[in-house]
Formats: structure tokens, C-alpha cells, sequence
């Protein structure tokens, strides 16, 4: 198939999502052609089965705010017809759903039919599709798919709960390149420039906003360090990361903490680490979380959303309410205090992780593709 795939090209999960996605479809023998803004993070291979084309917004003074979905609408209809692309895959609704709508219809004009493929993500349904600014057009652009998935059944249920649906809405879960994390792949996992022996490497990932509560991952880490010694690793950067650090600061722990930023190469310090802290306010699937378990770290984290289809309560890590940081670090001790139990914990999100192999999760989107357009066809 030629597969046109919509996403964020920056460090967020829809956007790792989306470049694996479409990297493994590409070895799978289908034709990719990655459409967005720039180059996706995760997207180091460009080769004869991966494209990018990338969607230029030309400044205008007479713009206050430059049209992107015109001109992301605009390079679908171009891209599908150049290259014959014969499904668009949207990853994140805002406002991508609603450029492949429009672009589908341009193209209908021309009597070529392109189906789209929308895969919801979670803030565009929790956080930001929701408000009153964005919800009809949300809300019509989720109906006018062709074909409509959400990460986790908790992102099914919200969107359902949220919006007026008429679409069937599959759940596809996010994955994992378990070869990519596994651990004993990595010859150079530098554990000994990190820490001490004795200390344990508490790791946590994301794009330091508001909604992932690094202030309760300061927190629970300080209630750590108090029992044993350990060192805490941030990666990612955020508009949070000030508050951090002068949280760090205020309660004395600022030589225990490492800042990493944006990483491409998380594996390689996910290999290290022995505990991941994700407290999140609101969390669809916590791809972060998958990734650390693969890589054999148990999770300490909030209850939100779909993490506890993903991290799994006594077996792969412990879940608490969102803001029960005494309950969180109470946890991660317990983990952390007896090497036996550690051992187990880290066997135990290893194992968990394997459900969500990508070899096994890819084909459900390859299924998605085939019957949408056949159901097309048909039409
Ligand atoms: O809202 C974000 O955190 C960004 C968003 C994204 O575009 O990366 O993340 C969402 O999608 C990820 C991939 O499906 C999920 O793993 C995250 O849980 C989800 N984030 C939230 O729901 C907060």
C-alpha cells in the first residue's frame, strides 16, 4: 500500500508512534510518505520505501496566526495525487483530521478517493479537543474519518464520554521495538558514569508540561534519597523545568539530579535505570512508561487514563491516585529496598512489555488499512 502519514514531528509519543509506525510498515513492503513540517525526531532513515515531504508555511504580514491546516491540506492534495498515495493515516485530531478532511474533499473533486485513517492520541481528546474552541470541529472531523482508532480503551471511553460520536472507534494500543530495548543489545550502557554502585537510578521521561507533575517526581524521588541513596534522571525538556530545578534546589537534592534534554537515544539510559516515576495528571497510554518497561524498569505512576492497562498494579510496578506522592514513594521503596524483589519487578515489566510488541500490534493497523479501503471501494 501507499500509506500517507500525518503527525507532530517533534518528541512527543504521537509523533514516535507515528515514525515507528511508519518505519515498520515500510519494512512490511508498503510505500511511506511521512507529511508534516519537518523532519520527525525518530525518523533517521529515509530510504527507498520512506519518504518526507515537508509542509512550508510562507509568513504573511496581514497573518497574525500562519494558516498551517490550508497549507497541510494543500500539500495532502499535491502528495496524493504525485505519488498516488492511496490512504492518509492522521495521528493526533487537532488539527490534522480536520486537514485530511479537507484535502479528501479537494481531491473528491478530481474524482480521486483517499480515505483517512484518524488515530486519537489523548490531549486531543482530554485536554485540548475538548475545549469549547476546537470541540465542533473535533467532533466533525472524528465522524468524517473513514476509519478511527484511539490508543488505549481509556482514550475510547473519553472520547465517547466527551464528544458526540458516530464513528466506531477502534482500539489499537501503542507498541514497542522490543529488540530496539532490549538491554542486553546495549554494550555500551554506562551505568558507572551515571552513579555510584550503590545507588539507585530513578528515571523519568517526558516534555516536562504541567499535566506530568514533575513537581510529585521531585517529590517522591526526595522521600527516596532519604532511604537509601540514590540519583534521579530527567530527560526531556518542558516549560517545568525551571520549577524543578528550583525545587531541586529548595529541598537540597540539586547534586542528586541529572538533566538530560531531549534524547533520541532513551535506551540507552533506560538500560541503566531502576525505577521510572510517571505521576501524571491525565496520561491516555504513557508511551514513556512501555518504553522503560521494556527495557526492564518497573513504573511507579499515577492511576490516569490508561496506564493501568499498560503498567500492571504489584506485577510490573505499583499505581496510586494522581497527588498521593506519599503513596508513590511508600512504593518505590518497597521496590527499591530488596534486590530480590527488584529483580522480579524488573523481570515482571520486561514480561508485561512484550504484549505490546509492535510485530503484533502493526498488523491491527495493516488489517484497519485493508478494510477501510475495501469498505471504499464499495461505495
Ligand atoms: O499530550 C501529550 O503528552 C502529547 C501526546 C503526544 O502527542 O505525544 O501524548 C499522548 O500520546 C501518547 C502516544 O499515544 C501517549 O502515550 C500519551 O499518554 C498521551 N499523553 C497524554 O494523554 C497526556
Amino acid at each position: 500500500m501507499k500509506i500517507g502519514i500525518v503527525c507532530y514531528p517533534t518528541f512527543g509519543g504521537s509523533g514516535v508512534v507515528a515514525t515507528e509506525l511508519g518505519l515498520e510498515l515500510s519494512k512490511r513492503g508498503h510505500e511511506i510518505h511521512f507529511i508534516t513540517y519537518n523532519q520527525p525526531v525518530r525518523l533517521e532513515l529515509i530510504g527507498n520505501n520512506v519518504h518526507y515531504h515537508e509542509v512550508n508555511v510562507p509568513e504573511y504580514p496581514l497573518f497574525h496566526y500562519q494558516p498551517y491546516e490550508l497549507a497541510l491540506s494543500s500539500k495532502l492534495v499535491d502528495m496524493v495525487k504525485l505519488h498516488k498515495i492511496e490512504i492518509l493515516h492522521v495521528h493526533y485530531a487537532i488539527p490534522h483530521a480536520y486537514a485530511a478532511y479537507m484535502a479528501k474533499k479537494m481531491l473528491i473533486e478530481e474524482d480521486i478517493y483517499v480515505p483517512i485513517v484518524t488515530t486519537l492520541h489523548g490531549t486531543d481528546i482530554t485536554l485540548v479537543g475538548s475545549h469549547p474552541f476546537y470541540k465542533p470541529a473535533v467532533t466533525f472531523s472524528i465522524n468524517k474519518s473513514d476509519a478511527v482508532t484511539a490508543v488505549s480503551a481509556s482514550l475510547r471511553k473519553d472520547t465517547l464520554r466527551l464528544f458526540d460520536i458516530k464513528n466506531k472507534i477502534s482500539v489499537v494500543p501503542n507498541f514497542i521495538d522490543l529488540e530496539k530495548h532490549n538491554n542486553e543489545g546495549i554494550t555500551d550502557c554506562q551505568r558507572g558514569l551515571m552513579a555510584n554502585d550503590d545507588e539507585k537510578i530513578i528515571t523519568h521521561i517526558s516534555n516536562l508540561r504541567p499535566v506530568k507533575r514533575v513537581q510529585d517526581v521531585v517529590s517522591i524521588f526526595y522521600n527516596i534519597q532519604k532511604e537509601m541513596p540514590a540519583k534521579l534522571m530527567f530527560i526531556g525538556e518542558g516549560p517545568e523545568k525551571e520549577s524543578v530545578e528550583q525545587q531541586c534546589a529548595k529541598l537540597g537534592i540539586s547534586s542528586k539530579v541529572i538533566f538530560f534534554g531531549r534524547s533520541n537515544e532513551i535506551d540507552k539510559i533506560l538500560c541503566f535505570s531502576d525505577l521510572f516515576l510517571l505521576p501524571s495528571e491525565t496520561e491516555s497510554f504513557g508511551l514513556a512508561a512501555l518504553e522503560a518497561m521494556a527495557s526492564g524498569v518497573p513504573v511507579i505512576s499515577s492511576n490516569a487514563g490508561g496506564i493501568p492497562e499498560v503498567n500492571i498494579h504489584g506485577v510490573s510496578g505499583y499505581l496510586s491516585n494522581v497527588g498521593d506522592v506519599e503513596d508513590m514513594s511508600k512504593n518505590a521503596i518497597h521496590i527499591l529496598n530488596n534486590e530480590t524483589r527488584l529483580e522480579t519487578f524488573k523481570a515482571n515489566a520486561r514480561k508485561e512489555a512484550l504484549k505490546f510488541d509492535l510485530h503484533e500490534i502493526v498488523p491491527q493497523y495493516e488489517k484497519i488499512y485493508e478494510e477501510t479501503l475495501a469498505k471504499c471501494l464499495v461505495l
